[in-house]
């Protein structure tokens, strides 16, 4: 995407090539088969991220830099075949962000959709149009596109959690905006519609005591889709995958436009079905330990840890746990893909 291709046509009288610059033109047959590759093309490379790692640092960035200054503090998950980009994936961002007790980060709002899902503490708050959502170790929450949010602290212990966001996508489509900051007012709500409208699957308010802002969900608490997990883990036959999507409730869309996530529950011993798929995709690992293949790379993880999988990547997870389950979260940039006709996903034996 940033890439600079070579259109000059060395073969060509240097006069013409000259010619054409000055009118801003070039051949495209130079470039024809660079923009339209036969095999595949990415520059994100697969990659972990340890928990281990990360953890002191984030606590030092807590101590060297103070949130009024920050604003968001952030440690940005860093592609290495996409350096200086700000981006895991070409299309997606990762960073984990950390707030101590008594802090706030301002309120704004921005153009990109974000989630956010809980890594390690209690206590934090973040509080999107008004509407408080607690902040617990798993839960995800999503702030859609021009949702006013910012972040609090009424606990005691430092709060982590992973940011994923489409900044690489909305910058591609020079759509990317944010308001100016400005302090965070208190919650309208004390909780979110998790906690009394969606609190089991299939049933949905006939009328709803939150503002109809077309989000009607915008936290999952971990206990629900962990719940839902271990009953389909007991059920499932073996071989097949135990996983869920997370949906907006009232329409079973994605819970953004371009980001879909899913948990998956790898039972003790069990290797996934190994497939690729055209979209990226950011694994956390909530729970257990084992290793994923993605494309050539094995990344053995622990909960805690983070990582990528590119586009067309053969992605296949391991538990080799005797008796304990894993847990890994995702994020995807699948929604992109199928709503421009681009999403195509292959089984390999
Ligand atoms: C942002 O607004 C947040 O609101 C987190 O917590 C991470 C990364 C890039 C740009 C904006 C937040 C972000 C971000």
């Amino acid at each position: 995407m940033t890439t600079t291709l070579s259109t000059r046509d060395e073969t060509l009288p240097t006069t013409y090539s000259q010619a054409l610059e000055a009118l801003s033109l070039g051949p495209l047959w130079t470039a024809l088969h660079q923009l339209l590759p036969n095999e595949r093309q990415t520059q994100a490379v697969p990659h972990r991220w340890r928990w281990h790692d990360l953890r002191p640092l984030l606590l030092e960035a807590a101590r060297l830099v103070p949130i009024e200054q920050a604003e968001r503090r952030v440690l940005v998950l860093e592609n290495p075949g996409l350096k200086g980009r700000y981006a895991i994936t070409a299309t997606l961002f990762a960073g984990l962000q950390i707030i101590l007790p008594r802090e706030a980060a301002p309120s704004h709002h921005h153009t990109p959709a974000a989630l956010r899902l809980v890594v390690e503490g209690r206590g934090a708050y973040t509080t999107v149009d008004g509407v408080k959502c607690a902040m617990e170790p798993g839960d995800l929450i999503i702030t859609p596109p021009m949702r006013w949010h910012d972040h609090g602290h009424e606990g005691s212990e430092p709060v982590v959690w992973l940011d994923g966001l489409d900044i690489p996508l909305v910058r591609a489509l020079e759509a990317s905006w944010a308001s100016r900051m400005r302090p965070a007012r208190p919650p309208a709500t004390e909780t979110d519609s998790s906690q009394d409208e969606f609190t089991a699957a299939g049933l949905v308010p006939r009328r709803s005591r939150y503002a109809d802002t077309g989000y009607p969900q915008v936290r999952w608490p971990w206990a629900a889709p962990r719940g839902a997990l271990a009953a389909m883990a007991a059920a499932a036959p073996a071989g097949q995958p135990v996983a869920l999507r997370y949906v907006n409730p009232k329409t079973g869309a994605p819970p953004l436009a371009t980001m879909g996530c899913e948990c998956q529950w790898l039972r003790p011993g069990e290797v996934t079905p190994a497939s690729r798929s055209t979209a990226s995709a950011v694994y956390h690992v909530i729970e257990g330990r084992g290793e994923s293949r993605i494309g050539d790379a094995v990344l053995a993880w622990e909960p805690g840890d983070t990582f990528v999988a590119p586009p067309w990547h053969v992605v296949a997870h391991t538990n080799p746990a005797p008796s304990a389950p894993a847990c890994l979260f995702q994020f995807n940039d699948e929604p992109v893909l199928r709503s421009l006709g681009l999403w195509q996903e292959e089984s390999l034996p």
